[in-house]
This record gives structure tokens, sequence and C-alpha cells, in this order.
């Protein structure tokens, strides 16, 4: 294993004597095909434009010879136990000694002599840059599926939630300087590290930068599974947006259950005909999932903002607006206006001589208020509960 490093002092600020001023980070796995190739050009391109840097290759256990031949092409090789790319570029971050760090993937779909592209950004301040290979895929390099579908989707789901502004947020050939690494706080073990480092960046508000790139066909056999790595990748935007993922649909589910059932209730004329109890039922199971989703939904937003540092000046505005009390008002409100609806039902069936009674949706009404009311009590003191030990 040997490091590259250029003793040829800089005058550049940022250059320190015996410091690589770039770390080029490779994650590989059975790539033996290209790997050697692609430490050659990383070292080539390093040394043509006097970047004193160094290549690291983080291997997952290969079987195929690949750390050996990324160490007899001049790489720093890091062996990391636990499998995944992600915790491949996790442990290869931890290693890198560089102020600037390169990332790129082991199968020559990327042009490693565009890192000084990449690094130039970097001194001018520029924290984050990324690729962008969507004007430049060349015949081949990408399957049709994920040209036209999974890039296209998933991004636009995660500028969609997030806004980051970044046009190809799966790109592998990215750069950004080491020391923003502690403020990105990166975790995810899988492919969804592409997409953790993009929403990372930008809630961390980062200088992010985007270069054009070729993108070309790859050497050796893809270690992407498109549907598992596909929903490693929703999985993760969903989970980190509950605004998306619990508030709208909850709020969307609420607001058509109550429509549903004040069309029964008062015996509106929709679509040419009224409806009636089956349909009181549907409106009122809408808005009882709808209620429920909500109020997780504000636990995981108080979640989120408690234990896992994000910042939402929404829930921030009805923290400060509504306590505890508020929400047991409301949720006993609707309660008690439940129970006195069920009231009027039995004293409905008293007054008929305990017969028969038609008073169905005025009882799905009482049953649905009811139900509500105890959900919201119960939730806002579970709000409660999670702040009792939010930071200060
Ligand atoms: N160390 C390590 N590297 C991995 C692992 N999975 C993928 N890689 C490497 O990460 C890079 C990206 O994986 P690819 O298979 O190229 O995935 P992709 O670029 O999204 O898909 P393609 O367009 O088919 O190349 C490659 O250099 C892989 O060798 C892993 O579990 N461990
Ligand atoms: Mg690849």
């Amino acid at each position: 294993m040997s490091t590259l490093e250029h003793a040829a002092s800089r005058p550049d600020a940022d250059a320190r004597p015996g410091i690589p001023l770039v770390s080029v980070v490779i994650p590989c796995l059975d790539e033996a095909d290209t790997i050697e190739a692609c430490v050659s050009r990383a070292r080539a391109a390093l040394q043509e434009h006097g970047l004193p840097g160094e290549v690291l290759v983080v291997d997952n256990g290969s079987a195929d010879g690949s750390p050996q031949l990324a160490a007899a092409a001049g790489a720093r090789v890091i062996q990391e136990p636990r499998r995944g790319y992600g915790s491949a570029y996790l442990a290869g971050f931890a290693a890198a000694r560089g102020e600037y760090i390169v990332m790129a993937d082991a199968d020559l779909t990327y042009d490693f002599g565009e890192i000084p592209r990449f690094v130039a950004p970097l001194r001018e301040g520029a924290q984050l840059v990324m690729g962008d290979r969507m004007d430049n895929i060349q015949p081949g390099a990408m399957p049709w599926l994920h040209r036209y579908v999974g890039n296209p989707v998933l991004s636009g789901i995660l500028n969609l939630f997030f806004r980051t502004g970044v046009r190809d947020a799966h790109c592998g050939m990215r750069a950004l300087r080491r020391d923003v690494l502690p403020r990105l706080d990166l975790r995810t073990s899988g492919m969804e590290f592409a997409s953790e480092m993009v929403i990372r960046a930008a809630k961390e508000g980062l200088d992010i930068r985007q270069l054009a790139i070729e993108y070309r066909p790859r050497g050796g056999s893809s270690k992407l599974s498109s549907f598992r790595d596909g929903w490693r990748h929703l999985r993760f935007l969903l989970v980190h947006s509950p605004t998306h993922l619990f508030t709208l649909p909850g709020a969307a589910l609420g607001i058509l259950g109550a429509l549903v059932m004040l069309t029964v209730l008062t015996g509106a004329n929709v679509l040419g005909r009224e409806w009636q109890l089956h349909t009181m039922i549907v409106g009122s199971l809408l808005a009882i999932v709808g209620a429920q989703v909500i109020s997780l939904g504000l636990c995981a937003h108080a979640y989120g903002m408690y234990f896992m540092g994000d910042r939402d000046h929404w829930f921030d505005r009805l923290r400060a607006r509504f306590r505890l009390e508020h929400g047991l008002l409301v949720g006993g409100a609707l309660f008690a206006t439940g129970l006195v609806l069920a009231g009027v039902v039995v004293a409905l069936w008293v007054e008929r001589g305990f017969g028969r009674l038609g008073e169905e949706s005025l009882a799905v009404l009482a049953a649905t208020l009811v139900i509500i009311g105890l959900q919201v009590v119960f939730s806002s003191f579970l709000l409660s509960i999670l702040g009792l030990r939010r930071p200060r």
C-alpha cells in the first residue's frame, strides 16, 4: 500500500507541506476489471495538476482481488467490514486526510480527469460540488428504467420534499470539504447515502455547486439493484419528511372525511343523488384515519426536532402557540360533543319506547367525534412527553 503525496510546495493558502490536499475516495466491491485504471487515472490527474493528494480505495471483502490490484496501482486500501456503499464512504471519509474529498465509482463511469474541476470550486469556497450527468449520458451507460423512471422520479421527490435544487442527486462523482463532515453527520450504509448527503447539505444550507459531467458505460457488473436500492432511497426520503409522509396525506384524508360526512348529514345532493349510511361510514373512516395520521405526523415532527436536530419553522410556530392544555381542550370538546350526540340518540330511542331507531348517521358521527376526541387528548400527552427531554 502506498500513498501518493507530492512534496511540491504550493503557494496556495490551503496547501500544507507533507499533508495531502485532496483525498480521492473510491468505494469498491468486486471491480477487478476497472479498479487499477481508476486508481492510475486519479493519481495521474492529481499529478498533472500539481494537486498533492492521496487515493483511497475502500473495499468490502471483494472476492476478485480488487484490493490487491488497487494497492499495486498506488492506492491506500481501507477494509471496511460493514457492507454497503454508504459504509464504504463513511470508512473512507474517516481515513481521508485531505482538506478536499473527491468521490467517484470504481467502474470507470466517471472521468477521473475531472478531479481538478471538482476541486476548483471548493478552493473558491464551495462546500459540496455535485456532478450532473443528465445531459451527457453516453449510450448504454444508464439503463432506460434508471434514466427515465428511477432517477427523475427519485430526484423529483427529493426536490419536492427538500428543495435542494440539485438536479442529479444520485450522481456518484462529487466533492466536498472535509470540514463539513461533522455538520453533515452522515449515517446511512447503503446506496441511499447518495441522497442523504444531498439532503443533509441542503438542510445545513451549505454552498452547493453543480458541474456538468459525462456518464460512461461501466466495466464489470453493476452493484445497484434497481428495486431494492430504489426503495431504500424512497424510504429514506419518506422517513425524513414527516410533512409529506404524515401531515399532508393526513390532512387530505381528514378534510375529505369531514366533507363526506357533512354531505350525508345535510342530505345534500351530490352527483345527482343523496348519500346515506354506507357513505357516512366511509366518511367516518377517512376522518378517523386522517386525525390519526396527523397526530403521528406531529409526533414525528417533534422527534425530528428534539432528537435529530431537524429545523422546522412550521412546527416551531405551532409549538410556540399551542400547549398541552390546548390539545386537551380541543380533544375534550370533541369528545364531549360526541357524548352529547350519543345521548341525543339514546334519548330519541327512549322517546320512541325502545323501538326501532333510524339515527344511524347521527350515531356514526357521535362515535367518530368520541374517537377523534380521545385521540387528540392522548396524542397531546404523547407530544408533551416527547418534549420532556428536548435539548434547551
Ligand atoms: N466497498 C463497497 N463498495 C461498493 C458496495 N456497493 C457498491 N460499491 C461500489 O460503489 C460504486 C457504485 O456502485 P455501482 O454498482 O457502480 O452503482 P451505480 O453507479 O449506482 O450503478 P451503475 O450505473 O450500474 O454503475 C462502485 O464503485 C461499486 O464498486 C459495497 O457494498 N461496498
Ligand atoms: Mg457505477
